[in-house]
């Protein structure tokens, strides 16, 4: 037992997230060759090897490793979520959306290419995700994952990110917005469980699925991730809510001037808080059927979300 804990409290965690990365970027940076029309891979490109912590893939080649497979049968499905990830945000920043002009401190991808390049980049790169998890043979790290097992991790991401899941998430965020009154706990639960979780609870179900895992590790791995998604935004609203009135309206008053609804706000600081703790706590409660030195990567990364700075 001491040792078991000793083992999860030695993890290197910033260095299992840096090589993951790195495995992740070289797989990516593959996956999308300059090409004719040389316009339209640029873009996919600049968004795609853009930055971003690789959360997401991370996720997915941790859950594939902790259910007994490996990183090479994991990174198709790793690389498909990133794609869909970075699609989610290039058509978000777009004018008729949330109209940015930067994003990860640089210019927005329809801000570099123009915006029909802009649309069709999110396109091109929701398309390539399928191909991705279906087409394993055209993959450079080729491993053979059984067909039914495809199949499911296809419908997986599907079922996500459609008009149930991420689209959802955003309509209801897009509808919220501007309605000049805050909107209640429920639809912003809504908003994030859609929004945020849906593409983090895909990502660690793919890659149980691919991994081989059983029903039972699948399903705990989906409420982890399910978890670690609404964790995610409501440390996300407490950090805006301190940064906010620590640096009293530099950069950081944006959530307040706006009539964005957030936790803070509709439960207080406290509470807030305690709601965090206890997200944190069932995240991890469904890692504890697992080895705790395989599950160290997830437990480490829920610690992550939790304690981030920013
Ligand atoms: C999926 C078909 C389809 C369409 C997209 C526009 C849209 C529909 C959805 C918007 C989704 C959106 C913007 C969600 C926010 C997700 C989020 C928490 C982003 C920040 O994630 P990080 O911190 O970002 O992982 P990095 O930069 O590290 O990648």
């Amino acid at each position: 037992e001491a040792s078991a804990l000793s083992t999860v409290a030695e993890f290197d965690f910033k260095g299992y997230m840096r090589s993951k990365a790195a495995a992740v970027n070289r797989a990516l940076d593959l996956a999308v060759p300059m090409v004719f029309p040389e316009r339209i891979h640029e873009a996919m490109r600049y968004s795609l090897l853009g930055g971003g912590k690789r959360v997401r893939p991370a996720l997915c080649l941790a859950a594939c490793e902790l259910v007994g497979g490996d990183e090479a049968l994991g990174m198709p499905g790793a690389c498909a979520v990133e794609m869909i990830h970075t699609m989610s945000l290039i058509h978000d920043d777009l004018p008729c959306m949330d109209n940015d002009d930067l994003r990860r401190g640089q210019p927005t991808c329809h801000a570099a290419y123009g915006e029909a390049i802009a649309v069709l980049a999110g396109d091109a790169l929701l398309s390539l995700a399928f191909q991705h998890v279906a087409d394993t043979g055209n993959y450079p790290y080729h491993r053979v994952a059984h067909p039914a097992l495809v199949v499911r991790a296809v419908a997986e991401l599907a079922r996500c990110i459609g008009g149930e899941g991420l689209v959802a998430g955003q309509v209801v965020d897009m509808e919220c917005t501007g309605l000049g009154e805050p909107v209640g706990l429920q639809r912003l639960e809504f908003i994030h469980t859609h929004k945020t979780a849906a593409l983090l609870e895909a990502s660690a179900a793919i890659g149980a699925i691919i991994g081989g895992g059983s029903d039972g590790e699948i399903d705990r791995l989906r409420r982890y991730a399910r978890g670690i998604g609404l964790l995610f935004q409501v440390v996300d609203d407490i950090l805006d809510m301190t940064k906010s009135s620590e640096e009293l309206g530099k950069t950081a008053g944006k959530d307040l001037a706006t009539d964005k609804t957030t936790y803070p706000k509709l439960m207080g600081l406290e509470k807030s808080r305690e709601f965090a703790e206890e997200l944190l706590r069932e995240a991890k409660l469904q890692l504890d059927g697992f080895d705790p030195a395989k599950a160290a990567p997830l437990l480490h990364l829920a610690n992550y979300i939790a304690y981030r700075q920013k």
